[in-house]
């Protein structure tokens, strides 16, 4: 039960905080808190890459120009982190996973999205295509800071943030569901912040 009926949100216009922010969720306005379970990766982009691997055809690889030279979109998204904070609006550009697993043959169901730094997190394939998840570079209109991700980052704003796995490196496609990094500390599978599914059983 919420202390603020909803009906008083919808007085000035049909989106409001009340209505976007998930159960045991909080405004956290401005600020941007950092979460990293290790230090902070330096990658130099002319070592970066990013590759789909697993199972597919061969490899997929675009080297920082060419995942530069794709097709890019601007998104203005609603996150919420586990922790119980949510940012609304935050505005990234970046590349659609859509265009990055096009014409890919249909035999994997789930993704490992796969980090510098080791971090994981695993998905269902059906939650980073239909556009609902991006590769993003850019954050406010600025190169995204390495703190919360740079070069690139996953972002897959409809599931708690850990799921926007930073320093992203590749996806390793597989017909199995491999548990991640804090999937395997107890997280929940999938993490939709509207069904409250934070830990494992929720
Ligand atoms: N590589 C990597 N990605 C990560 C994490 C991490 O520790 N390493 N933390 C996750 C968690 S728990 C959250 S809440 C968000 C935090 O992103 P931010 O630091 O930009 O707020 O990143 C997610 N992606
Ligand atoms: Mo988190």
């Amino acid at each position: 039960m919420s202390l603020i009926s909803r009906g008083f949100g919808h007085r000035a216009s049909a989106a409001t905080p009340a209505d976007r922010l998930p159960p045991g969720q909080y405004d956290v306005g401005d600020a941007f808190p950092v979460l990293s379970a290790g230090p902070t990766p330096r990658t130099p982009l002319a070592e970066w890459d990013l590759t789909v691997q697993g199972e597919v055809d061969g490899v997929r690889r675009w080297t920082w120009d060419e995942f530069r030279a794709l097709p890019r979109e601007s998104v203005s998204v609603d996150i919420h982190c586990v922790t119980k904070w949510s940012k609304f609006g935050t505005r990234w550009e970046g590349v659609a996973v859509d265009t990055l697993l096009a014409d890919l043959p249909p035999a994997a169901a789930f993704v490992l999205a796969f980090c510098d730094g080791g971090y994981t997190t695993n998905l269902p394939l059906a939650d980073v295509t239909g556009g609902r998840a991006w590769v993003v570079d850019t954050y406010e209109g600025e190169p995204l800071p390495p703190e919360h991700g740079g070069p690139a980052r996953l972002l897959v704003p409809h599931l708690y943030f850990w799921k926007s796995a930073k320093w992203l490196r590749g996806f390793a496609l597989s017909r199995v569901d491999e548990p991640g990094f804090w999937e395997t500390f107890g997280y929940h599978d999938r993490g939709d912040p509207w069904l409250e599914q934070r830990y494992s059983g929720d």
